[in-house]
C-alpha cells in the first residue's frame, strides 16, 4: 500500500493577550500589551505546527489587526488548507496566495506553522528546510521607548550591566524635534563608546523635519535612522545626504517593494520582518534583493512574541549577510512567558534553538489562561 501523505486536518486560532513590563512608547502607539495570534496546525499524523502573527497597537501599523488575522484564517485561509498535502510547504502557501491576496501577517503565522510541523516531521530545525544555517547566535538590540530619557538610560545601564544588550533602539517621532534631538543626544552621551545608539521614527516626520532631524542626529552619535518618513520618495531623496545610515522599515513590504527600493537606491539598509515580508520564504527573497543590490540587513520585529521571535531567527540564521544584528528582543518586553522552556538570551545575543521545527515548545496551561476569553478573563 502506497504510504499516506499526513494532510492538514485543522486549523486553531487564538489570541492571547499578555502585559508589556512598562508603557512602550511609539510615534503610532503607546502599548501597555501585546496580543498574539497563534496558529495550532493539527496534521493527519499527528503533527501540531505552530506559528504566530503580531502587529503593533491593533490597526496603528499596518492593514492587519490579530482580530483581522484570527477571522482571515478561520474563514478564507482554513478551508484552501485542510485535506492538503501538509509537507509540501510551498505548493500550499502558493495555494492560499490564489485565494488571498493580501493578508502578508496572516500568512506569515500560517507558514510558520506548517513549516514547524515539516521541521518536526523531519527532525529539522526550521533553518534547514529554509537551506541551512550559517549562525546559530545572533545579536539583539533593545528598544529604548519609556518616554522618559533617565528612565531610560537606567534602562540600557541596566541591560549593558546584564550583558543582555549593546545595541539601543530609540523611538522618537511623537515629541518635538527638539525633545526628540535633545533626549537622543543626552542617551547616546551618557552610554559613549559602550554602546550603539539608532532611532526609529516610524514615519512620523516631513522630508524637511527628517533632513534637520538627520543632521542633528548624525552629530549627536546616532549610526542609523529607521524609516523618518512613509514616503518611499522621500526617503530615497534623504539617502547620502548625511553621514548616518537609512534603513526602510514600512515601506518594506515584500519582495516587490524591495525590488523597487534596490532599483532606486533608496534605502542602505533593509529592516526584514517576517511578517512584512508575507512569510519565510518571502523574507529570504527580500534578503536575497537586498544582497544583490548592496543593501545591508537588519532582522526586524514586529513585536513578537516567541513563536514568531523563533520563526524570525530560523530565517536570519539562514542570510549570508547579517551586519546590522537583528531586534529580537519581542519576548522580553512582555511579563509572561508562555514557552516551557524560555529562550536563551545572554551575553548580548539570542541563541537559535537546534531542535526539529522551531524548537520550542508552548506552555500550554498558561497560553489557555492568557487566552481571550481564557481562564484569566473568568477569575477576574
Ligand atoms: C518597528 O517599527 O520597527 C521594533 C522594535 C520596537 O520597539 O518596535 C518595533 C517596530
Ligand atoms: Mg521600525
Amino acid at each position: 500500500t502506497a504510504a499516506l501523505v499526513p494532510i492538514v486536518e485543522r486549523i486553531e486560532t487564538v489570541l492571547v493577550d499578555l502585559p508589556t513590563i512598562r508603557p512602550h512608547k511609539l510615534s503610532v502607539a503607546t502599548m501597555n500589551g501585546q496580543t498574539l495570534m497563534l496558529v495550532k496546525l493539527h496534521c493527519s499524523d499527528g503533527i501540531v505546527g505552530i506559528g504566530e502573527g503580531t502587529t503593533i497597537g491593533g490597526l496603528a501599523y499596518g492593514g492587519e489587526s490579530p482580530e483581522s488575522m484570527k477571522l482571515a484564517i478561520d474563514t478564507y485561509f482554513a478551508p484552501v488548507m485542510v485535506g492538503q498535502d501538509a509537507t509540501r510547504v510551498q505548493a500550499l502557501m502558493a495555494r492560499i496566495g490564489k485565494m488571498v491576496k493580501e493578508n502578508r501577517f496572516a500568512k506569515s503565522a500560517v507558514e510558520t506553522a506548517l513549516l514547524d510541523a515539516q521541521g518536526k516531521r523531519l527532525g529539522l530545525p526550521v533553518s534547514e528546510l529554509l537551506g541551512g544555517r550559517l549562525r546559530d547566535r545572533l545579536p539583539v538590540a533593545w528598544t529604548l521607548a519609556s518616554g522618559d530619557t533617565a528612565r531610560d538610560i537606567a534602562e540600557a545601564e541596566k541591560m549593558l550591566d546584564l550583558r543582555r544588550h549593546r545595541i539601543f533602539k530609540l523611538k522618537i517621532g511623537a515629541k518635538g524635534l527638539q525633545e526628540d534631538i535633545a533626549h537622543v543626544a543626552a542617551i547616546k552621551r551618557a552610554l559613549g563608546e559602550r554602546a550603539a545608539v539608532r532611532v526609529d521614527v516610524n514615519m512620523a516626520w516631513s522630508e524637511t523635519e527628517a533632513a534637520y532631524g538627520m543632521a542633528a542626529l548624525a552629530n549627536a552619535g546616532c549610526e542609523l535612522v529607521e524609516q523618518p518618513v512613509g514616503s518611499a520618495a522621500a526617503l530615497l531623496r534623504l539617502m547620502r545626504r548625511f553621514p548616518v545610515a537609512l534603513m526602510a522599515d514600512e515601506s518594506l513590504t515584500g519582495p516587490a517593494s524591495a525590488f523597487e527600493i534596490a532599483r532606486n537606491s533608496g534605502a542602505d539598509v533593509f529592516a526584514i520582518k517576517i511578517e512584512q515580508s508575507g512569510g519565510l520564504f518571502n523574507a529570504q527573497r527580500v534578503a536575497a534583493v537586498a544582497d544583490a543590490a548592496g543593501i545591508e540587513l537588519y532582522g526586524g520585529t514586529m513585536l513578537e512574541g516567541a513563536v514568531s521571535t523563533i520563526a524570525s531567527a530560523q530565517v536570519f540564521a539562514t542570510f549570508a549577510n547579517l551586519q546590522w544584528g537583528t531586534e529580537l528582543f519581542g519576548p522580553l518586553l512582555l511579563t509572561e512567558e508562555i514557552l516551557v522552556t524560555p529562550l536563551d538570551y545572554s551575553d548580548f545575543g539570542l541563541t537559535v534553538p537546534t531542535g526539529p521545527g522551531l524548537g520550542i515548545e508552548l506552555d500550554e496551561d498558561r497560553v489557555a489562561f492568557f487566552a481571550r476569553d481564557g481562564l484569566r478573563k473568568t477569575i477576574s
